[in-house]
């Protein structure tokens, strides 16, 4: 390592003094303007892991759902997976070393990682469209190159879309060609494929409205639909040209103000979804005959999925086990639904994707989606190698049939990471092959209602939790307070963590009504207020339910 060389160029991307940031659950996220040293030194911290797995590295700067203004940045392991615990740690440690201590904190890393500093080193750069993001990026460039690094800038991506290049890269293309096109061609391949034996069903069905977000969804979907276009017509709103990105639409803003983005024209019964600002998110909903909004979210697009690969699965009569992975966000129906009626086996773990995604992997076949809707489908690889052998060897037309379209599903699930446009391709195809309206989606089960909540603490970490985020235990009390007021409604659960992308507390609750879910989601706020060291204004009982809209700022 040139260490001389590191230092000299560190002083063109300086950090500010005294600012501590720490690598959370989607990687650095704040201010822009706070975030031009992380970036270099995330380049260099890149180059460590890349010599170190022996393994091209990405890294993607992108804020997702979050305002404009924001940015971040995340790195890519060599599965597309995100990055390994102990190397958050160094992240963390990277980033908040002052000027001085930047040299040893960097030889620190390699020897604690055992990095074998003659390895050669790859990374693979993405952005999205940000005002910020590509000189952010060019940072990131610049602490690659000083470490010797080879990198490849493929600027405008999706953060799935970079996900797919790490995957790509280290798979030697068995996966998919690592370049855009060879996205575009291998979702679309396996989207034609797998609609061929729907029967048609009309232009309507086969047409979608799509919220972009006003982000780098529109431009990457605006490409790609002329790759699909016999199989579905996607009409994109919110693609950039006017609105700020995220700013009253994405999936981020309907999700939780459960209503439609602004931007789109809505008639009653059409079927339309959003991305969110880096097209990793996804969320269906509808306007009823009544002019009634209806949300279908990531847990309803988990038990669309799940039903729909139960029946090919039974029909190869081979016993690969499947099984769902949720987090306590999970609307309490659809956990219900999923055991209950579906038999699949359903699991919860903590927030984040990377929980997920982790215990996904223990299945032949793992479902997961978090209710914001960012998810996929994994298949192992024996369990990808035995359809695809199935598909080939079966002799029975309806056992191959069903090994065959399990096949597209697997090539048509972007295996690396949660996508808004791979997940949107598979729900498209299923509603066509199955023939259902969004309404027949919808009808699989009923939401219970509920409400999210923000508190504004002094130190949201005096929160701990247990039981995947369901129990606090501590500060002491709040649990038993939680207990009580739950007890107080029917159909009733609440809780509450600490987030890991702003400095506020979460509260969740749902009820048998939405003014019991309201009321105990205020309830359960104030005793946050009260036990955990409460800041600002108390939370206000809920007159409107424009009054839970709005938005606390992100922390600086
Ligand atoms: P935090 O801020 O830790 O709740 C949010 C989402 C996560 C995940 C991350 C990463 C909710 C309740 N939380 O995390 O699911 O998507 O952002 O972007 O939706
Ligand atoms: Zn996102």
């Amino acid at each position: 390592m040139d260490l001389d060389a590191v230092t000299k160029q560190s002083v063109l991307h300086a950090k500010p003094d005294g600012l501590t940031l720490q690598y959370g659950t989607a990687g650095f996220r704040t201010k822009a303007e706070h975030l031009d040293h992380v970036m270099f030194r995330m380049g260099l911290l890149a180059v460590l892991r890349s010599k170190q797995t022996k393994s091209t590295i990405g890294v993607m700067v992108t804020a997702s759902h979050n305002p404009e203004e924001d940015n971040g940045v995340k790195l890519v392991d060599p599965l597309g997976e995100m990055l390994a615990p102990s190397w958050e740690e160094h992240a963390t440690c990277l980033a908040n070393a002052e000027e001085q201590d930047l040299p040893r904190v960097l030889v620190d890393i390699g020897e604690k990682a055992a990095v074998n500093l003659h390895q050669d080193a790859f990374v693979v750069i993405g952005r999205d469209t940000r005002p910020s993001s590509e000189k952010l990026s060019q940072s990131v460039i610049d602490g690659v190159t000083v470490l010797g690094g080879q990198f490849h800038d493929y600027g405008l991506l999706t953060t799935p879309q970079l996900h797919y290049m790490v995957y790509c890269r280290n798979t030697s293309g068995q996966y998919g060609k690592a370049t855009i096109e060879g996205y575009y061609q291998k979702l679309s391949a396996a989207f034609v494929e797998l609609t061929k034996q729907a029967s048609c069903s009309g232009d309507d069905q086969r047409t979608l409205k799509v919220d972009c977000a006003n982000g780098i969804g529109a431009l990457k979907l605006r490409e790609m639909k002329h790759y699909f276009s016999q199989g579905l017509s996607v009409q994109l709103f919110n693609d950039g040209t006017k609105g700020k990105l995220n700013h009253l639409c994405g999936a981020d803003f309907v999700k939780s103000h459960q209503k439609p983005p602004q931007g789109i024209e809505m008639k009653s019964n059409e079927r339309c979804c959003s991305f969110d600002g880096d097209a990793d998110r996804i969320i269906y909903y509808y306007h009823d005959a009544d002019g009634q909004f209806h949300l279908v979210d990531g847990d309803k697009i988990a038990a669309l999925i799940s039903s729909f690969l139960k029946e090919p699965l039974l029909e190869i009569g081979d016993s690969l086990s499947l099984g769902v992975v949720q987090t306590a966000y999970a609307n309490g129906s659809s956990t219900r639904y999923l055991e209950e009626v579906m038999k699949v086996p359903v699991y919860c773990t903590k927030t984040g994707v990377k929980h997920l995604h982790h215990k996904a992997q223990e299945f032949d076949i793992g479902v997961y989606f978090e209710a914001n809707g960012h998810g996929t489908v994994l298949f192992s690889k024996a369990a990808e190698m035995k359809i695809k052998q199935l598909a080939k060897e079966l002799e029975e037309d309806k056992k191959r049939k069903a090994a065959k379209m399990l096949e597209n599903v697997i090539d048509l699930f972007n295996q690396a990471t949660g996508d808004a446009i791979s997940d949107m391709l598979v729900i498209e195809a299923i509603l066509a092959l199955k023939g259902l309206t969004v309404q027949q989606w919808d009808a699989l089960y009923t939401d219970l209602p509920n409400r999210q909540l923000k508190v504004k603490v002094a130190d949201r970490q005096v929160i701990s939790t247990t039981d995947a985020e369901r129990q606090a235990v501590k500060p002491p009390g709040l649990q038993e307070a939680i207990n009580e007021l739950v007890k107080k409604y029917r159909l009733s659960r609440a809780f509450v963590r600490p987030s890991g992308t702003e400095d506020i507390v979460r509260v969740y609750a749902e009820a048998d009504s939405q003014e019991n879910a309201d009321s105990l989601a205020y309830e359960v706020s104030l005793a946050v207020f009260q036990l955990a060291g409460g800041i600002g204004e108390r939370p206000q009982p809920a007159e409107s339910p424009e009054q839970f809209l709005d938005d606390l700022p992100l922390f600086s």
